[in-house]
């Protein structure tokens, strides 16, 4: 029984020692929860428009956007890098997109722009703008 006291106590005293440290286990959530808000609240107003890069392939290979939006484009390859390339813009190119990387444009006047990847010309992807 002492035995069982003494450990609540222990716990107690624990527990009391982390008192200061409180803020840290909230701060964790906290950063989470502003994380997200950063993320969801921009969307909120423009719709999400995001060209993920796996497999050797854009997706989605067509994207429909609206003039102002800005595209992001990010590489989920394990180990392949590509670029972004409009052959019919003077070859305007992106760096090339290591995993993780992102590259993003944004795109103001209607049009369809066909972009391939650099090193792997054999894929293909178009932003469609349209209002
Ligand atoms: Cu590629």
């Amino acid at each position: 029984m002492s035995t069982l006291r003494d450990n609540w106590a222990s716990t107690r005293q624990q527990r009391r020692g982390r008192t200061p440290h409180a803020p840290r286990f909230l701060a964790a959530p906290l950063l989470m929860a502003s994380l997200c808000l950063g993320v969801i609240l921009p969307a909120a107003g423009a719709e999400p428009a995001e060209v993920v890069i796996e497999k050797m392939l854009f997706v989605p290979q067509v994207l429909r956007i609206k003039p102002g939006t800005t595209v992001t484009w990010v590489n989920r390859e394990k180990r392949n890098n590509h670029s972004v390339l409009f052959e019919q813009e003077n070859m305007l190119e992106s760096d090339r997109l290591f995993p993780g990387e992102t590259y993003q444009r944004t795109f103001d006047k209607p049009g369809r722009y066909p972009y391939i990847c650099g090193p792997h010309p054999e894929m293909v992807g178009v932003i469609e703008v349209a209002e």
